[in-house]
């Protein structure tokens, strides 16, 4: 997976590359992510990357030369393209189209806006598509480029160490996780569920089911409509509601 970045701040995006999956994805060449400077395709003495908007208002534009200008220059022969505008318009992201972003050939190519807007001729004519992480203000589209790159190379083959934790996830995708534990048994006077130290595997599957539809009911019951639920289930959510009436 091949991606390109437009910003106007290319440092946000170095530490968080460097950690972690990203870093090693990025090592095994799973993944190549260039980061360009807006400002370095401006062709003014100032590097000016915005201007006063037209019909006035608040708050300033980013102009439309510098964008068309990268776009162009960061062109490679031959290698077709997949263009993103992060934008509060966009779609908002989901796991779905995580995966299908995982498995896209092209080369993908994030544009992040800054100040109040960027220049519409630019979602117009360079754009493919307009993806929004969801609905709050922020003061720019780094931080969704990197939600967006974070949840796409996960999913691409040999970046988790280990796989079997996509197998997992792909069983619980949809619904929310269960708890977890780890080590000691009891701290503080506060234990663990005797069923998860029991040593029965099925016992235990059963529980995390069951405890992964009880939370998934409770506080995400917009995710059960969509998830993709067995027979098992539906016996273990009639469970559910014997246990508590708060669902009828
Ligand atoms: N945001 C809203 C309405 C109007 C403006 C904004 C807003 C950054 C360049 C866009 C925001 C949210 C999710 C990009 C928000 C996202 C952005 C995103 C984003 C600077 C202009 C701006 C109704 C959503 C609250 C600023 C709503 N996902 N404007 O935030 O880029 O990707």
């Amino acid at each position: 997976m091949k991606c390109d970045i437009i910003t106007i701040f290319p440092e946000i995006f170095d530490a968080y590359l460097a950690e972690s999956i990203l870093k090693r994805a990025i090592q095994k060449k799973l993944i190549e992510i260039k980061v360009h400077n807006l400002r370095d395709f401006t062709r003014d003495r100032h590097k000016t990357v915005d201007d006063y908007p037209y019909g006035g208002g608040p708050g300033m534009v980013m102009k439309p030369e510098p964008f068309f200008n990268a776009i162009e220059s960061t062109k490679t022969n031959g290698v077709e393209r997949f263009t993103i505008m992060l934008s509060p318009q966009g779609k908002v992201f989901n796991q779905d189209m995580a995966l299908s972003l995982s498995k896209e050939r092209r080369r993908l190519l994030f544009i992040c806006g800054r100040y109040e807007a960027i220049d519409e001729r630019v979602r117009e004519n360079l754009v493919d598509e307009e993806i929004s992480i969801g609905d709050y203000i922020l003061t720019g589209g780094e931080l969704p480029a990197l939600v967006i790159i974070d949840s796409i190379v996960r999913l691409i083959p040999g970046a988790l160490g280990d796989e079997r934790s996509k197998e997992e996830e792909s069983f619980t995708w949809g619904i929310l996780d269960y708890p977890h534990y780890t080590r000691p048994p009891e701290y503080r006077g506060l234990t663990v569920p005797d069923v998860l130290l029991s040593g029965n595997h099925k016992e235990i599957a059963k529980w995390r089911r069951k405890e992964a539809l009880r939370h998934t009911m409770r506080r995400r019951p917009d995710l059960l409509k969509k998830a993709s639920l067995t027979d098992e289930d539906y016996k273990l959510i009639e469970e559910i509601k014997e246990e508590r009436d708060e669902f009828d």
